[in-house]
């Protein structure tokens, strides 16, 4: 394989000239930048990132930690956060955690011995194993530290905008599909959706789903539902469990919404794939992923963005699955 040396001679100027234009450490001229050049694309050079890495202490680089790649909702938004990075000029590993704080300890690791730039984390599953990280990080949902900025959907609020729903379409006896305990945004929704209800001088009936990561384990656990018929309206913490449930409820012969109304939570795409469409509560997913990846690059690029926990409004997309 080629190397800085072979490509020196062949276009006649400095190793020292050389590493500048490759690391962009410094003046080189125009026309000598397209010598050097000429000579990479004829002996079909290419550099060696980490090594760059380590010399400009930048390596353009970024890891993204997704939970769940297979949900619906973090494959759009992992597409955001790498469309925006490319145009930045920063490439994306990807790194799927399933939730499991074991494999997300292990690919904290690898992402530092890949000297990345930065990291970014959705719904992170560890605490103290970020504290001695010195490159930049944003935490996507859960709250890591208070040196550590989180964004979110304002869950919460989407709760409660999920309950009025249901409440003002005449829903009287209601099932919330609950998401597992470690997820803060679900958590988040779940509290909004009990609060509204209290409100109203309602209880509310829960199941809890132990995870959004397998169909099928999901499908058991909705399966364990024997007196499902008592309900009119479902609150389910995701779409892609709200698609599994609606498939149950079919199963059953239960009409929808004729006779259970069922509302889920991120407006992704499945909303419209499944029949009858899926009334759900947008989180605001460019936005989200936007802002995760700009805040990321400023803090790489060393700009000064206030540490503290972003929310973002989330609303009402009334489809098929409650009444108009
Ligand atoms: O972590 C929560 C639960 O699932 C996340 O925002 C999602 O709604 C994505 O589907």
């Amino acid at each position: 394989m080629s190397n800085i040396r072979e490509i020196a001679k062949k276009a006649g100027v400095g190793i020292a000239t050389v590493s500048r234009y490759l690391n962009e450490t410094g003046y080189v001229s125009d026309e000598v930048k397209v010598k050097i050049q000429k000579v990479i694309e004829e002996l079909n050079y290419k550099p060696n990132a980490l090594a760059r890495a380590i010399f400009t202490k930048n390596s353009k680089t970024i890891g993204l930690m997704v939970p769940n790649i297979s949900n619906p909702f973090f494959n759009q938004m992992a597409s955001i956060i790498e469309e925006y990075a490319s145009n930045m000029g920063y490439n994306i590993l990807l790194c799927n955690t399933d939730d499991n704080e074991e494999k997300e300890k292990k690919y904290l690791d690898v992402l530092q011995s890949h000297r990345v730039a930065g990291i970014i984390v959705s719904r992170s599953q560890c605490g103290e194993e970020y504290k001695n990280i010195e490159i930049p990080i944003v935490s996507f949902e859960n709250h890591i530290s208070d040196k550590i900025i989180t964004i979110s959907s304002d869950n919460y609020q989407g709760g409660r905008i999920a309950f009025e729903h249901l409440y003002e379409k005449g829903c009287r006896k209601i099932l919330h599909v609950r998401g597992p305990q470690t997820f803060e945004a679900t958590e988040l929704r779940f509290k909004g959706f009990v609060d509204g209800a209290k409100e109203k001088n309602l209880e509310i009936d829960y199941i809890e789903f132990e995870s959004d990561f397998q169909v099928k384990m999901l499908k058991e656990n909705i399966e364990s539902i024997k007196n499902i018929r008592d309900y009119d309206g479902i609150f389910v913490f995701n779409d892609i469990a709200a698609a599994t449930v609606m498939k149950f409820l079919k199963k059953r012969g239960v009409k929808i919404p004729e006779e259970i109304q069922i509302i889920g939570f991120d407006n992704s795409f499945i909303c419209e794939l499944v029949h009858p469409s899926l009334t759900t509560i947008s989180q605001p997913i460019q936005n989200l992923g936007k802002t995760t990846i700009e805040f990321l690059i400023g803090l790489i690029h060393g700009e000064e963005i206030p540490i503290k926990d972003y929310l973002m409004e989330t609303k009402l997309i009334k489809r098929e699955t409650t009444y108009s």
